[in-house]
């Protein structure tokens, strides 16, 4: 194990907590697939573990973890290529962070803009494992050695968090035992917006289900939320500067232009001038051309749920040949005393 050159390899996880959404799907998990098809290796979370830093429900908990396993799968993730894994089968994640929280420092845990946003006005009330989330991030990308991680914009700030954690780790110890992560955060839909308000980002939390596009709607569900989001009265501009502070019209350019697999100015040459009457019923089409097939794959998929498990189980296994010895050497860096042959 090289401690001073990383081998490129790729991490990244998503929250099984229910409601998996167009921005999830654009600003991850379509990117998750296109870093399968480069020639580099690729580990894939259901992050569980970071789910129940808010109250989830057991059952639903389960059912939705084995629902992102199958919307994964769905939307092109093949198991036999890329690391497919469940968080808490994985344990090396949960103590590489809590070696983690005695490397992050209180004040830098205060500045998540993440924790201000989900424990609101109430953070005393917040659990512990909600203002230390980002520590175990930096444990699920680091317990792999990972070089990059695909990622929508809101992850940024926690992705320089893993940097200065590696860092610190780094020089505490004096070693260069952990990489230097790089955050890839691309596309044109890096941060989807709300379908109700442009200032709000797309969120499995928001409690208008009319605000987001879930990935298990139907085509008439997606048409609807469509033709309902809310607009501006002016059409569409011939160029990107035209979108300026127009927040709800520059979110539905920018799905239409990830979707399309152009830039927001190569929309704007072909579809300039459009009324948004006119412009809905075509991003409802590429919207349903893309999605439907991933949802009724999902659900075709969720009928053999043993199949995800067993997936899952495989997957945790490789997942092991990478994390244990990575997690022993970290021990030793520590100090701590290694069990031996009895
Ligand atoms: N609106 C979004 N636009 C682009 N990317 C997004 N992501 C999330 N929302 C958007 C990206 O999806 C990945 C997984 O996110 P997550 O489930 O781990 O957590 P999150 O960012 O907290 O997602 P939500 O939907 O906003 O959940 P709640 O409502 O529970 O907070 C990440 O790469 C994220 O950037």
């Amino acid at each position: 194990m090289s401690e001073t050159s990383f081998t490129p390899r790729v991490f990244s996880g998503i929250q099984p907590s229910g409601n998996l959404h167009l921005g999830n799907y654009l600003g991850a998990l379509k990117r998750f697939v296109d870093w399968q098809e480069k020639d580099v290796e690729t580990i894939y979370c259901m992050v569980d573990l970071h789910a129940i830093t808010v109250w989830q429900d057991p059952a639903k908990l389960r059912h939705a973890t084995r629902e992102l396993c199958a919307g994964f799968i769905a939307a092109g993730l093949d198991p036999a290529r890329s690391i497919l894994i469940n968080q808490s089968q994985v344990p090396e994640h949960a103590q590489l962070a809590w070696i983690f929280n005695c490397v992050a420092r209180m004040g830098w845990m205060q500045r998540m803009t993440q924790f201000k946003d989900k424990a609101g006005k109430n953070a005393q009330n917040a659990s512990l494992g909600l203002f230390a989330y980002p520590a175990l991030m930096a444990a699920d990308i680091l317990i792999y050695h990972a070089t990059h991680v695909p990622v929508g914009e809101d992850q940024k700030q926690h992705l320089e968090l893993t940097r200065d954690i590696a860092a610190k780790f780094n020089h505490d110890y004096g070693v260069d035992f952990f990489p230097m992560t790089e955050p890839v955060i691309e596309g044109a839909a890096t941060r989807v917006m709300s379908l109700r308000d442009g200032s709000k980002k797309m969120s499995k939390s928001d409690p208008s289900d009319a605000s987001r596009i879930n990935m298990t709607d139907d085509a008439d569900a997606i048409a609807k939320k469509i033709r309902k989001a809310k607009t501006d009265p002016e059409g569409l501009p011939s160029e990107a500067k035209g979108l300026e502070d127009r927040p709800e019209a520059r979110n539905l350019v920018e799905i239409y232009a990830a979707f399309a697999e152009q830039s927001v100015d190569q929309v704007l040459a072909e579809l300039g001038g459009k009324q948004f009457s006119e412009f809905k019923p075509l991003l409802a089409d590429l919207a349903v051309s893309k999605l439907a097939p991933i949802s009724a794959e999902m659900s075709r998929l969720m009928d053999n749920q043993d199949e995800i498990d067993r997936i899952l189980t495989r997957g945790a296994e490789r997942a092991r040949a990478i994390t244990a010895p990575i997690l022993r050497r970290t021990y030793d860096i520590v100090g701590m005393v290694p069990p031996v042959q009895v």
